[in-house]
């Protein structure tokens, strides 16, 4: 089963993009596909367009296009489910010790790494960075 994932802007600034890497490759996600990608303003707006009437929107779509950031597909068992362990809670106040957004986040916008939420998501957000045979 396979999920999507990024490690957001913040991340990939403060240089922890391989420790983010080696973390979920050391909890059995095998990398599908990878590449870093500098999204537009207009691209992280469709990408979160979920989002759009929420009053943080602005700021989320400014920030997720102020710099690279590395899109990923996923693969392990329970993918979905694991990738949002693995990564904690939205807030890295409320994120568990040892979880990626506990060790990289700085707040709940700047928080190191997105994964997709449910399997429908994660099928739109594959989709929206991977179209076509790029997957396979
Ligand atoms: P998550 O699925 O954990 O990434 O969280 P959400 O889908 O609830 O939110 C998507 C993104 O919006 C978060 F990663 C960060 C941002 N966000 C804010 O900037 N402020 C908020 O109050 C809530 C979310």
């Amino acid at each position: 089963m396979r999920t999507f994932s990024i490690v957001k802007p913040d991340a990939v600034a403060a240089g922890h993009t391989g420790a983010i890497l080696q973390a979920l490759e050391g909890a059995g996600f095998r990398i599908a596909a990878m590449r870093m990608v500098r999204m537009t303003k207009s691209e992280a707006e469709g990408f979160y367009a979920v989002h759009r009437e929420r009053p943080f929107f602005s700021s989320l779509t400014d920030f997720m296009s102020s710099g690279p950031a590395v899109v990923m597909a996923l693969e392990r068992d329970d993918a979905i489910a694991e990738l949002r362990r693995l990564m904690g809670a939205t807030n890295p106040a409320d994120a568990a010790a040892g979880t990626i957004r506990a060790r990289f986040a700085s707040s709940i916008e700047r928080n190191a790494i997105h994964g997709s939420d449910a399997p429908e998501t994660a099928a739109f957000e594959l989709g929206y960075f991977f179209p076509g045979v790029e997957l396979t």
